[in-house]
């Protein structure tokens, strides 16, 4: 009797005792095998369906989509028991990345699991099938609309091609108001407030401090961002005359040579100092150069080489996809990915031979490049320092696309001396500077959505309202509620953060200003080329290498020796331009009216 009770206790005790820091570690290792297993499968279907969009494929995609995020959820709610512990550092870290695995959680019951996968593929299918067919017959891709707004300087043309796109998003709006809803169960289920509180949750500090530092850093901009339009305005308004004017000083859309007014750089003939000549035009240089699809993409992985990074895998040029294919729907979006951790690289892309895709290329090598950097890391560790890092990468590397270098791979045949530092620096303002504003709203924009404070019933006038309000815009006609204008732009059907972009934006210039230094540059920063600078490289690489396994500062200062979010860099690297356009202001109305 007495051994069977003894028998009993010693058999019963065991799981009632509190976990131990290993067996945290433990239950971690198997989370990773598990997920790391669920999300090959997921990247396998996502790629099939993002180059064959059909029945099938989107079957296989929301399935193995579906697959990853409920097993995700489990294993978030299996680690609650592991919260009390005191976990070492990078134990803490894997948790944490854990619960921000899915940027749009399962909620916990099946059915609503299944209902978000499905309409997370339905948005991102539909933007991807996407088409204008002004009639039934003849319909428009987005490619060829943007080729309308980057080329055309018919104010007729423009409106149509920016008006047809939109099109495509108002069946868009009750899905994504859905969307917000089954996303916001799994984000509370998790122990969030919301979505907006868990894709604000991965910067090492709080996501009130995260909105803090966006605004901080937004606000060093901005002097710089109105004087940018101001400028573009008065140009605008030379060219269009009544098309361009505005009472309150908004510029429209779609005169902006860009879909959603996030980049001027199309424009750059119709804005570039009026006696200058500029000195090559990079478009016109790659056509008379013959450079192909594939030709653009191997002198982007060149740069790369030349800092001493491996070449890409022979598969890279076998798998990924470079032109829109003819006999099938595909998501035309730029995208680099990493199918089989860092063994199985490859990009997406519909490139076009043109110099806004020469530095797009770039940037989704640097998102490879990047993967293949952290490699060795653990599951959870595969990633970059915070997002932005990730987007920074390859632009990093584009900013040292400058006429120097230009002339050493044969594009141009001379560099333009100091006089050209005006058009040289207003042609990449126009890229860069403009970007800003939209940086930041596309979040704002959805951060309210989730957080509840803008309601369905206002989701275009919210859009709108943060466009007048940051990149003193307006739409190209009157839009309604009838009209989903969020939803024509990628990032929103297809679910992808967007703060990461305007992060970017500013670190590329802290990594290029460190970089520089380390070359040995003197001159203007933007003269400052590191190509074959493998010193450079290997600076940029250890960092790459660290993944996301420390927090970010750490990763920021094993590049820059800096530790902060800091414009600083961007606004030294546009100061000569700054002080050339106060110039060209002046007498003139800068800003606008945002109410
Ligand atoms: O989406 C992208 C990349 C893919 S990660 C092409 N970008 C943003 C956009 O196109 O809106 C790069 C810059 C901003
Ligand atoms: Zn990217």
């Amino acid at each position: 009797m007495i051994t069977l009770l003894l028998a009993l206790l010693l058999a019963v005790p065991s799981h009632a005792a509190a976990p131990t820091v290993k067996d945290a570690q433990a239950f971690m290792d198997r989370a990773e095998g598990v997920l790391e297993t669920l999300g090959r499968r997921s990247a396998f279907a996502s790629w099939a369906m993002a180059t064959n969009i059909n029945y099938s494929t989107e079957w296989l995609a929301g399935d193995a989509d579906n697959a990853y995020s409920a097993e995700a959820a489990k294993l978030a709610h299996e680690a609650r028991k592991y919260e009390k512990l005191k976990l070492p550092a990078d134990l803490a870290r894997k948790f944490l990345a854990l619960k921000l695995t899915v940027t749009s959680p399962a909620p916990p019951d099946p059915k609503d699991q299944k209902e978000l996968s499905d309409v997370k593929v339905w948005l991102e299918s539909t933007y991807g099938k996407g088409k204008y067919c002004p009639t039934p017959d003849k319909c428009k891709t987005l490619d060829d609309l943007e080729d309308v707004l980057r080329s055309s300087r018919d104010p007729k043309a423009l409106l149509d091609a920016w008006q047809g796109w939109r099109t495509i998003s108002p069946p868009m709006r009750p899905k994504y108001q859905r969307f917000a809803e089954l996303s916001n169960m799994g984000s509370r289920d998790l122990g969030f407030k919301d979505t907006a509180d868990l894709w604000r949750s991965g910067y090492d500090m709080t996501p009130e401090q995260f909105s803090a530092e966006l605004d901080r850093a937004y606000i060093q901009m901005k002097p710089l961002y109105e004087a940018l339009h101001a400028y573009v305005r008065r140009r605008l308004i030379e060219k269009y005359g009544p098309d361009a004017l505005d009472a309150d000083g908004l510029i429209p859309e779609h005169l902006t040579g860009n879909m959603w007014g996030q980049s001027f750089e199309n424009i750059y003939d119709l804005v570039a100092p009026p006696k200058s000549k500029p000195a090559f035009d990079l478009t016109e240089r790659l056509k008379a150069a013959k450079y192909d699809e594939l030709k653009m993409v191997k002198t982007g992985e060149a740069f790369f080489t030349s800092l001493g990074f491996e070449k890409l895998p022979a598969t890279f040029w076998e798998r990924s996809m470079l032109t829109r294919p003819r006999d099938r729907e595909v998501q035309c979006h730029a995208s680099a990915w990493d199918v089989e951790n860092g063994q199985d690289l490859r990009i997406k892309m519909c490139i076009k031979i043109n110099a806004e895709d020469f530095v797009t290329i770039h940037h989704e090598l640097g998102h490879n490049f990047y993967q293949r950097a952290y490699e060795k890391q653990p599951y959870f560790f595969r990633g970059s320092a915070n997002d932005g890092f990730h987007e920074a990468l390859g632009d990093t590397i584009a900013l040292s696309v400058t006429p120097e270098y230009l002339k050493t791979i044969g594009l141009i045949d001379t560099v333009p001396g100091p006089e050209g530092d005006i058009d040289l620096l207003l042609n990449k303002a126009l890229e860069k500077i403009a970007f800003m504003p939209f940086g930041l709203i596309v979040d704002k924009w959805r951060w309210d959505v989730f957080t509840g404070k803008t309601k369905p019933e206002d989701y275009n006038k919210a859009w709108w309202a943060l466009v007048r309000k940051y990149q003193g815009l307006k739409p190209g006609n009157e839009r309604t509620e009838n009209d989903f204008d969020p939803g024509a732009k990628y990032h929103i059907p297809a679910n992808t953060p967007y703060a990461r972009y305007f992060l970017a934006n500013i670190y590329q210039f802290q990594f290029y200003r460190a970089l520089c230094k380390t070359h040995g540059h003197t001159g203007p920063l933007h003269r400052c080329s590191y190509y074959g600078d493998k010193a450079a490289g290997k600076q940029l690489g250890d960092m790459m290498a660290m993944g996301s396994s420390r927090p970010w500062p750490d990763a920021l200062e094993a590049a820059t020796g800096e530790r902060q979010l800091d414009a600083t860099a961007i606004l030294e690297y546009f100061a000569p331009l700054k002080a050339w356009l106060d110039e060209q202001n002046k007498g003139q109305t800068v800003g606008w009216k945002a109410e």
